[in-house]
This record gives structure tokens, sequence and C-alpha cells, in this order.
């Protein structure tokens, strides 16, 4: 081992784990600018990682065409009793599921070398971080954690001797026989992949892929399903939500905390530049956010992440130009396309296709070809740093005073631009039943209407019954105090099938009504499912749309949502006792109002 450490569970997993899994060699990582440059060089000298000419410490990996994305299927919330789990989890017993996970980790670094990943989630040393520790075969992994999460040797100073930790453990699943070659991405099967959490013991078992969200495992495992349970425990949040600061002309600041579901624009509205006058809008977080309520009484969000993993396609100048900005240089593109003169690009970056490129196969495309040339699902990786509308607090570890909270998906039908809940059980009834069609961020089908519950249906690490009693808890402590809901969908298409609302940086109007809402500045006027707009309150200057495209936007149509009703009583009925009466109750309230 190359630095000493001096944790006695950290060792004693250290041992335990080349016991098992036998590398060939055990690297202790420190974080460093180094550490980063010697994994990459290894990287590029294995045929994994492409150096991009055009865009300085950048580079391009292609994964495995099976290892694209999460997978939901094979992800496990392990705990001794099913129901702990909940009806939206897979379950298996701990003992049987360690049992086979145990048979793949046997031998399974053989050939390649074991790092041990010291990282904080939060700013090192803040009361608010958590520190984890994640092994793993990948180099790549390393290298997406030291972008994706704060590695460095101070953790391990923080864990002296006996501090505690959250164990990760991760392997690729390719081990590495005497003389057998190494493939560019190295991974498992996908019926041999494992996404685990253990969350009675705070541990994770990754094997099989080397995917964001499967090896990066401080992010979705850590930050979301393991700190949910934690949050449960302790009273507060853990959140499938981006995290931004709106700053209106007079220079009052609305800090706004939004939940929609993976590759569904959360990186794109933290980034948003407004397209109205006077309006400014910072990023403090584009996918995860932390909450505790402070001494103030209010409640207060960290973003525990320190870079973006945004979705690569649809990202361009018109989209979202701060994310374009971000990615100059120092970026890791996974699964994008190779121009000829060594750069990225993807579906949606340019108006005007390349002439030739290869595919994120490894295929010669040109624009006649009939595949597309990034995946669908290709990512970025870069530092939040890099980020020119990085709010100047984005590291503040008391964190900033949520205003608002928002929710939403994609619904091409039924749902309106805007509309905001009567008051806090309906808001959290609108979490509890929001609706998505599914992406391409897991392996699946695309396109399915799902209920996907505050975003966080992949990644509640708990029964999501007592998750939503949590939200009425914590409304209940936050009393007036308490952030006001919205609800918001972008997505909306007409009969032709074409968006009816421009988005991107004219979402700034939808922002701003909700901000004068807030200020109780804004009319509103009642509807069956909340408060829409009143005719006139949303600030449409110097956009040309069709009265007829706003009327369909902010239209509620009673037989759709009608037809809602006995769905989100299907989606209610598999939490059982579970679900909190006043949830039952606000369904009731719904069903009274449509008439
Ligand atoms: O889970 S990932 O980090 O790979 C991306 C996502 O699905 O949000
Ligand atoms: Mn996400």
């Amino acid at each position: 081992m190359n630095i000493e450490v001096k944790n006695r569970k950290l060792n004693a997993w250290i041992s335990e784990v080349v016991a098992m899994c036998r590398p060939d060699a055990v690297y202790i990582c420190d974080g460093s600018k180094k550490e980063y440059d010697s994994m990459m060089e290894k990287l590029v000298a294995a045929g994994s990682g492409i150096p991009l000419e055009k865009r300085a410490g950048s580079y391009l990996f292609r994964s495995d065409p099976s290892d694209v994305a999460r997978v939901e299927d094979r992800t496990y919330i392990s705990t001794s009793a099913q129901d702990e789990a909940g009806p939206t989890n897979n379950w298996l017993d701990p003992a049987s599921l360690k049992e086979t996970m145990k048979g793949f980790y046997k031998d399974c670094m053989k050939g390649r070398t074991m790092y041990v990943i010291p990282f904080s989630m939060g700013p090192i040393g803040s009361p608010i971080s958590k520190i984890g520790v994640e092994i793993t075969d990948s180099p790549y992994v390393v290298a997406n954690m030291h972008i994706m999460t704060r590695v460095s040797s101070k953790v391990l100073e923080l864990l002296g001797a006996e501090n505690d930790f959250i164990p990760c453990l991760h392997s690729i699943g390719a081990p590495l026989e005497s003389g057998r070659k190494d493939v560019p991405w190295p991974c498992a099967p996908i019926e041999q992949k494992y996404i685990s959490h253990f969350p009675e013991e705070n541990l994770i078992w990754s094997y099989g892929s080397g995917y964001g969200g499967n090896a990066l495992l401080g992010k979705k495992c850590l930050a979301l399903r393991i700190a949910s349970v934690m949050a449960r425990r302790e009273g507060w949040l853990a959140e499938h939500m981006l995290i931004l600061r709106l700053t209106n002309p007079e220079g009052r600041q609305y800090h706004i905390a939004a939940a929609f579901p993976s590759a569904c624009g959360k990186t794109n509205l933290a980034m948003m530049q407004p397209s109205l006058k006077g309006w400014k809008c910072e990023c403090i977080g584009d996918d995860i956010a932390w909450m505790k309520i402070g001494e103030d009484g209010r409640l207060h969000a960290i973003n525990p992440e320190s870079g973006f993993f945004g979705v690569a396609p649809g990202t361009s100048y018109d989209t979202n130009p701060m994310a374009m900005d971000t990615i100059r240089d120092n970026v890791i593109f996974t699964n994008c396309a190779l121009t000829d003169d060594g750069d990225v690009w993807w579906e949606g970056m340019t108006d005007e296709l390349p002439a030739h490129l290869i595919d994120w196969k490894g295929r010669d495309w040109t624009p006649e070809s009939k595949a597309e040339a990034a995946h669908p699902n290709a990512r970025f990786t870069a530092h939040a740093s890099r980020c020119p509308v990085i709010c100047k607090d984005w590291e503040n570890p008391a964190g900033v005073p949520i205003d608002i909270f928002i929710f939403g998906g994609r619904r091409s039908s039924v749902v309106p631009l805007v509309y905001e809940a009567f008051n806090w059980d309906h808001g959290v009834f609108l979490g509890a039943t929001a609706a998505s069609e599914t992406t391409s961020a897991n392996i699946g089908a695309v396109g399915n209407l799902r209920r996907d519950p505050f975003a966080m249906k992949p990644f509640c690490g708990y029964n999501m019954g007592d998750y939503f009693q949590h939200w009425l808890n914590m409304g209940d402590r936050l009393g007036n105090k308490a952030p006001r809901i919205f609800y918001v969908n972008w997505f909306r298409k007409s009969d032709e099938g074409k968006f009816l609302w421009p988005g991107f940086s004219d979402n700034s109007r939808v922002l701003k009504w909700i901000c004068e809402r807030v200020e109780e500045k804004a009319g509103a006027q009642k509807s069956a499912i909340g408060l829409l707009p009143l005719d006139g309150a949303l600030d449409l200057s110097g956009l040309n749309i069709p009265s007829e495209n706003m009327k369909e936007l902010l239209q509620v149509d009673p037989v759709e949502w009608k037809a809602e009703v006995p769905d989100i009583k299907a989606h209610f009925d598999i939490f059982g006792d579970r679900l909190p009466e006043r949830l039952v109750v606000q369904l009731q309230e719904l069903r009274k109002r449509l008439g």
C-alpha cells in the first residue's frame, strides 16, 4: 500500500476485500491532480480513454453497449424485512444476496489494481457532510469520483483511528486471468450486475457495471438511497433535486429546489439564463439536495456533490449555454460521438450535422446513418467550479434557505405548464403522485408513463409509504416556514406532437410567476388540481406564442383528470397501510373537486 491507513475499520475492511477479490495491487487515493493524470494515462494506454485534441484535458470513453445507464431492475434495497424496502424497491434477503454477491466478488479483481477512494459528500469537515470510502477496480471510476465528490487524503485524516464511514464496494466484474487481454470497457453481463444497498448497516455493494450511477457510489447509492434512510432517522431530507438561486430585478433572492426524474432537464433548469430582463439565475446543484431545518426554523439545502454528471444529447449553446461553457475543458465524456478533428459531438449540439463522425460504438457515422451518433444517455462529467454561473454559496456548509419546491416530469398531455399546491399536504400529494415518461437514463423501455413519486422511485432507500409520512412530518415541523410547493410540466405537446412551450430560458417566465406567488403578488385561479396562473399573470413579454397554445398549456381537462384518479388510487393501493391517511384524504378531495 502506498499510504498508511490508521482507521481500524478501514484497515479491516481493506484486508477483507483483498482476501475476497484478490487484486494484484492496492492503491490508496489522495485526490491529487497527479493521481488524476496517472489514471488518465493508464486509461489511454489501455485504449479506453481517447484524448480530445480540441478540448484541453478532456477524454472520451465508449462503454460496452450493454453498460450505458442505470439498471433499476438489478438494484436492491436489502433489509431484514421486505416491508422496510417497500413496494417500489427490489428486495432480496441480506444473507442470501451477500452469499450470491460473494460468489461473484471471489477473485474478481485478479490482474487488476484495487483503488481505495476516501471521499466526502459535502464540504470536507462540515457537520452536514458524510464520509464514504469506495473500493473499486476501475481507474475510470477513480477519475470520475475525483470530479463528482471530494476525494482527498484529508478525509483519511478526518477518519482518524476510530471514526466511521460508509463502505462502498465496487467491482466491474471482469477479472483478468493471466495472459488474458483487457477490453476498453470491461464489465459483467447484465444478469450478473447487482447494485445492492444494506441500509441497516450503511453498506453498498455494486458489481458488474462501470457506468455512472451504478459505479460512482457516492452519487445515487450513498447520497440518495443510503442518505434517505439516514435522513428519515435523523429528521432531514435527502432528495433528487437541483438547487438554484434566482434573483429578481430588485435584488430579492429566491432559492428553489426542484425534483424531476433523470434526463428530464434538471441540469438545464439549474443553469438556466433567464430570458426575462433583470432576472439572474445561479446554480448550486443539478441532481441532489440535502436539506436540514436550521436554527431559523427554515429548510437549508446543500449540494453534496462537487460535479455534474449531465446528459449530453440535447445540450447546446441554445438550450444550455452555461453547461456548454462548463464543459470546454477538463471533462470526461462517455458515449458521445467523436469528430474527425478530435472533438465530441451529440444529437442536438449543432443545427448542422457533421459530415463524418465515429459513433459511440466506434463505427463510422454520416448524416445518412440510421443509428444515433451519440447514445441518448451519453454523459459529461465536469467539475462544478467550471460552471460560469456557479453560485458563490455553492460550498457554503450552512446551505441556502429554500423558498420553493417544484415537482414535475415529462407529460406530453394532461398536466398543465404550472400550478401551485393549495397547502403542504396537497403539495406532498403532488409529489407523491408525480408521473413521467421514462427516459434512457435507465436500461429499459423509453416513453412509458410511470408514477415516479418525488422523482425518487429509483432512489428511495426505504418504504415509500413511510417516505410520504416523513415529508408530512417535515411540513408539520416547518409550519409557516415551509417552502411553497409547485408542479410544472415543460413537455406538453400539441395534437400534432409539437412542444407547446419553448422551455429553457423561457422557463424563467414560469419561475417569475412562482416567485410572485410567494410574494402574494401574482394572481391565481382555483382549479380542481391546484392554483393556476390567472389570465395575463404569466409574463409573456417579447415571446411570440399563439394564444391557443397558452390556452392548451394551462388547460385542466376534467375528463382527462377524472381518468387519472383510478390510476392514482391504484398507485396508492400498493402501499397498503403504510400510505398516510392524509394522502387518502387528498385523493378524496381531488375526486370531489373534479365533481
Ligand atoms: O444515475 S446516474 O448518475 O447515472 C444518472 C441519472 O440517472 O440520473
Ligand atoms: Mn439524477
